[in-house]
């Protein structure tokens, strides 16, 4: 790597994110449907119809797993629980294998010296709740509360910093207006619903997590920077509304207590009626935000109704997955969350990394993009910081290959390589790097 960890302030953290249906085997240890496991069997949605089930069947290995984070030197381990292993009907009594099961994973974390940094939902909704409406019954808000209450009542009391709903964006919006998760909705008003519920959901949580006596709490956002497709003021309007949609409405209510106008323009008439009021429970102070970033979009405008705007192609190189690699959006998002939203909490970047193919020859699994992109991306954080914003540390995406939503097991986005046959782990050259790069 092009950096040392010398090189950034002490006391900056690096990590490692996961989560769960993601690596875990849902179809173990007694966890419940969810909706992912609905929208996978459903055909068309996910490539190869492929679901978690059994994942990198990190429920039985995740002690090897964790030897990994803490053998390359990395201080925190990001993961999330499974509502759907606490509580296998969404509501009602927990799995006690469930429960366990996180007990012994971030017991196992400590035992390594690593932060647990725990997410609350990544995104496996129990099917029986979807089957209530999902995100678009606002009784999600206390449902939600008393799964956290009930995970939390148990490990709470080791975690090391907390947040409730990951990248509330794809719960929202890309789940119910784009329909390209689950439960792929393509929906005005669900998506309202949803994108406001899981604030609210967000809210409830924190207030839970408070009076368990938890601290270090905070909240994960997604980012995408938005690039007008020309000079117009066409692609202009069309890349502000992009911009408020995907990198503004979630900052807004958590710390305006409000919605951009140009995401009210479209939603408004969808939310539900005591929406203002629950600014209230949405805004509760937090300790920390976390920024998501990978990618930027460059919008074009388009007829039809609102949001009026489109995909356009870009000019950058581009992941595994098609996504355009702009490093300075990095920059971009600290800076608009410290001067915009922010300016009093302490900034993590709770994802960053890329999907990216690699050789596997001798057991050396090479990817050197990998490498590439994570120093041009450490770079733009060692920039902000040199300028003053708050970053306190940086987490990537992801340990190990593992399930990649609707895009299946084809995505390398690990430091670590998984064979989907033997489950063999092989670290990839990546990993070599940053091991280098934080412990030598
Ligand atoms: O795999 C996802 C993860 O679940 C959430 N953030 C983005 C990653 C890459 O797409």
């Amino acid at each position: 790597m092009a950096f040392r960890r010398s090189d950034l302030p002490d006391g900056f953290l690096f990590g490692t994110a996961t989560s769960s249906y993601q690596i875990e085997g849902h179809g173990q240890g007694g966890a419940g449907r969810t909706h992912w496991d609905d929208f996978a069997a459903t055909p068309g949605n996910v490539a190869g119809a492929q679901n978690g089930a059994i994942a990198c069947d990190h429920y039985n290995r995740f002690e090897a797993d964790l030897d990994l984070v803490a053998n390359a030197g990395l201080d925190v381990y990001r993961f999330s629980t499974s509502w759907a292993r606490v509580q296998p009907e969404g509501r009602g009594a927990p799995n006690s294998e469930g429960l366990d099961f996180y007990d012994r994973l971030v017991d196992a974390m400590l035992e390594r010296n690593l932060k647990p940094a725990a997410t609350l939902y990544h995104w496996e909704l129990p099917s029986p709740i979807a089957d209530m409406g999902g995100w678009r019954n606002r009784d999600i808000a206390g449902w939600f509360a008393d799964y956290t209450d009930i995970i939390m009542g148990r490990i709470g009391d080791r975690i090391w910093s907390a947040a409730p709903i990951n990248e509330p964006w794809c719960v929202g919006w890309l789940s119910h207006f784009l329909g390209q998760h689950a439960p792929g909705l393509r929906d005005i008003r669900a998506t309202a619903r949803a994108m406001h519920h899981v604030l609210l959901a967000h809210g409830t949580a924190t207030q839970t997590m408070r009076a368990l006596g938890m601290t270090n709490l905070g909240a994960v956002c997604n980012f995408e920077y938005s690039q007008p497709a020309d000079d117009s003021p066409e692609a202009a309007r069309a890349a502000a509304t992009y911009d408020g949609i995907y990198n503004r409405f979630f900052l807004s209510g958590l710390f305006h207590k409000t919605y951009p106008d140009t995401v009210l323009e479209g939603l408004e008439p969808h939310l539900p009626d005591q929406w203002h009021a629950d600014f209230e429970t949405i805004a509760a102070p937090l300790d920390w935000i976390g920024i998501n970033y990978y990618t930027r979009k460059v919008v074009a405008p388009a007829p039809g109704p609102w949001p009026s705007y489109a995909d356009a192609a870009g000019s950058l190189p581009q992941t595994q997955v098609g996504w355009e690699i702009y490093p300075e959006g990095l920059y971009h998002f600290i800076k608009m969350v410290h001067s915009e939203y922010a300016p009093d909490l302490p900034i993590y970047i709770t994802e960053n990394g890329i999907a990216a193919e690699q050789t596997v020859i001798d057991d050396v699994a090479d990817d050197p993009v990998r490498i590439t992109y994570l120093n041009d991306h450490i770079a733009q954080v060692q920039r902000a910081i040199g300028d003053g914003f708050p970053v306190k540390g940086y987490f990537i995406w992801s340990l190990i290959d593992n399930y990649e939503w609707a895009l299946g097991y084809a995505p390398r986005f690990g430091l670590v390589h998984v064979d989907f046959d033997s489950l063999q782990r092989t670290p990839k050259s990546s990993y070599h790097a940053m091991q280098a790069a934080l412990m030598g």
